[in-house]
């Protein structure tokens, strides 16, 4: 059974609490609730959030060789970070890259994502659901 780790990156635990309008009403709880829900029994899935980039890229760094593949929205490291961009060059298993947000339909400083460089598939603009897109390529590229 493959195992998944989603993994989001800073302010995203506040997801449902602020900026409905960017960012839906569903809290990271419901997203994680429709990721199961997609999987099933089918994959074991690991849920990570932190506001801090040497966190987010020690779990990456932990997830080589525990880990299949990995479903990330970096938030705004996304736009900034060549660490995580770093520690996903050293992961060998299929990455896809979540945004909530069309980031290409909002600041010129969100157009540009380090991260996308190493992703396999990169979603934006479905809200939430971008996660379960994610999750069932995943499911289709691990069967
Ligand atoms: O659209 C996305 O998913 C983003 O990765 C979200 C980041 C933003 O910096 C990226 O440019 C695009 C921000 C996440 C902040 O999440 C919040 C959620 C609710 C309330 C406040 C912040």
């Amino acid at each position: 059974m493959p195992t998944i780790l989603i993994l989001n990156g800073p302010n995203l635990n506040l997801l449902g609490q602020r900026q409905p309008e960017i960012y839906g009403a569903e809290t990271l709880d419901d997203v994680a609730d429709q990721c199961r829900a997609v999987v099933g029994d089918a994959a074991d899935l690991r849920f990570a959030q932190s506001n801090h980039e040497g966190a987010l890229v020690d779990l990456i760094q932990e997830a080589r060789g525990t880990t299949d593949a990995i479903v990330i929205n970096p938030g705004a490291y996304s736009h900034t970070s060549v660490a995580i961009l770093d520690a996903l060059n050293a992961y060998d298993g299929a990455v896809i890259e979540v945004h909530i947000s069309n980031i290409h339909k909002r600041e010129a400083f969100r157009h540009h994502s380090y991260v996308s460089g190493r992703a396999d598939a990169v979603i934006a603009g479905l809200g939430v659901e971008g996660y379960a897109a994610a999750l069932r390529r995943l499911m289709q590229l691990l069967s």
